[in-house]
């Protein structure tokens, strides 16, 4: 071997070298800068499966390398537009808050790198994975936290089917009141005998914020009353519809990373609970439902035959749950009669104008004046008038001419002549009232005198 040779022999080495060095390097972190529902990211390596749609989200790609699935997680502060017109500074991965859904098939094996881009230290528990005890992400108790600017390594095999969530085990109530969360779903391997095929399959994670009117940055140091209410970092009317054709077998996946319960109501149709972050509800455990309650840290997976044509309502049945953000310190005005001090206030404040002396309808009919990036307490135009709504609502969209794969939002539902709700025009005669006494099966033995009373919503109260 001459010199020349042995030059180019090792030049050889290196080059291999370097092809390894390329083949351990971090796969490139994919971002998103839309809050568009992504569609359905069908699997280009890897098992086949059903991919779901996420949401206002999305689905990470992965690379897969000598047969194990890698992902890259980046955990840094982002805007996250939660309506139009509402952005709020969150913390969150990839681009978004919250983070993109990771998809892998039961037996997988998944290596999950995670870079720190926080001011603070951070690290990703996997909320309902099988897993060694050393990738459960607890900082402190299973790991140390990722220290600002660094990346660690997670890796495990995805042991058991279902939907799982994603979030910080370190200062977790403030990176959870920032908004770092995010869904894991583990596709079956082949047929399951708890787990149907479904036509369309899609999930998201509600989460709350503390957002003064008028500000940007959520307030962390809340406990418990929360003024923003949404799904997947999204108010209504920013949510997505969910879009179906009539006829097609609809799962939807929803996993609560709030501080409190939120009971989940579909309009039109009933569902039921066909799975947990535990897994598959066993079919004989299963019943009919049309809403259901979701508790802090859980997730309920359901399962429903769309066959009724209509744009109907998919909502938290928490009333103030669909609300967007309200002082609501101030007393019950309903049945207050204000004529004449109206124009008494005018003389001194202007603009001035009446509040619930006849509800609150009025608030989203006349959009009074808001401050700036401040999401309406009750907001949206339907087909026929307000919708008076905001937080925790959207409509599950079915529609007979739907095409099988088309997530695209067919429009306002046209009811066919003569199914609508109308006025009565006859005539209006006085019900009868019924007149005798009340608790009459065990009658009081000395008549109260009527006592009135105003019934009043505590002010400064800290739950919900
Ligand atoms: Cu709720």
């Amino acid at each position: 071997m001459n010199r020349r040779n042995l030059l180019t022999g090792s030049a050889a080495l290196a080059a291999t070298a370097v092809s390894q060095v390329a083949l351990a390097a971090l796969p490139e972190p994919v971002l998103m800068d839309s809050t568009a529902t992504a569609p359905p990211l069908v699997p280009a390596t890897g098992r086949p499966y059903n991919p779901v749609v996420t949401l206002n989200g999305w689905t990470l790609p992965w690379r897969m390398n000598q047969g194990i699935k890698e992902f890259h997680l980046v955990a840094e502060p982002v805007v996250r537009e939660m309506a139009p017109g509402f952005k709020v500074n969150m913390w969150g991965y990839n681009g978004q808050s919250p983070g993109p859904t990771i998809e892998v098939v039961e037996g997988d094996r998944v290596r999950i790198f995670v870079t720190n881009k926080l001011p603070e230290h951070t690290t990703i528990h996997w909320h309902g994975q099988r897993l060694p005890n050393g990738m459960d992400g607890v900082g402190g108790v299973t790991q140390r936290q990722i220290p600002v600017g660094k990346t660690f390594v997670y890796e495990f095999v995805a042991r058991r089917p279902g939907t799982f969530m994603y979030h910080p085990h370190a200062d977790e109530a403030i990176q959870m009141a920032m908004g770092m969360m995010g869904l894991w779903v583990t596709h079956p391997k082949g047929t399951h005998p708890q787990i149907d095929t479904v036509d369309r399959d899609f999930c998201f994670l509600l989460n709350a914020f503390d957002v003064d009117p008028g500000t940007q940055t959520p307030k962390i140091m809340t406990m418990l009353d929360f003024n923003i209410w949404s799904w997947n970092s999204r108010v209504f009317p920013g949510i997505d519809t969910l879009n179906v054709r009539k006829g097609d077998k609809v799962r939807i996946r929803v996993g609560n990373l709030t501080m409190t319960n939120h009971p989940i109501h579909l309009h039109g149709h009933e569902f039921q609970v066909t799975g947990t972050d535990g897994g598959p509800v066993p079919r004989s455990a299963r019943w009919p439902e049309v809403t259901t309650d979701i508790a802090v840290g859980q997730m309920r997976q359901i399962d429903f035959l769309a066959d009724e044509e209509g744009d109907w309502a998919f909502h938290c049945h928490k009333s103030h749950h669909t609300m967007g953000a309200m002082g609501h310190s101030f007393p019950t005005m309903i049945g207050v009669d204000h004529r004449g001090l109206v124009k008494k206030i005018q003389k001194l404040v202007p603009d001035y104008m009446v509040m619930g002396e006849r509800g609150m309808a009025d608030m989203g009919e006349m959009e009074m004046p808001l401050p700036d990036n401040t999401a309406p307490m009750m907001t949206g135009a339907g087909p026929h008038g307000p919708v008076e709504m905001g937080g925790m609502f959207t409509l599950l969209k079915v529609r007979r001419d739907q095409k099988p794969g088309d997530y695209s939002d067919p429009g306002w539902y046209k009811q066919p002549p003569g199914t609508q709700a109308f006025e009565w025009t006859g005539e209006l005669p006085n019900p009868a009232r019924f007149k005798a006494e009340g608790g009459s099966a065990m009658p009081l033995a000395k008549k109260l005198p009527n006592i009135e009373v105003d019934a009043r919503k505590p002010t400064g109260h800290a739950g919900h």
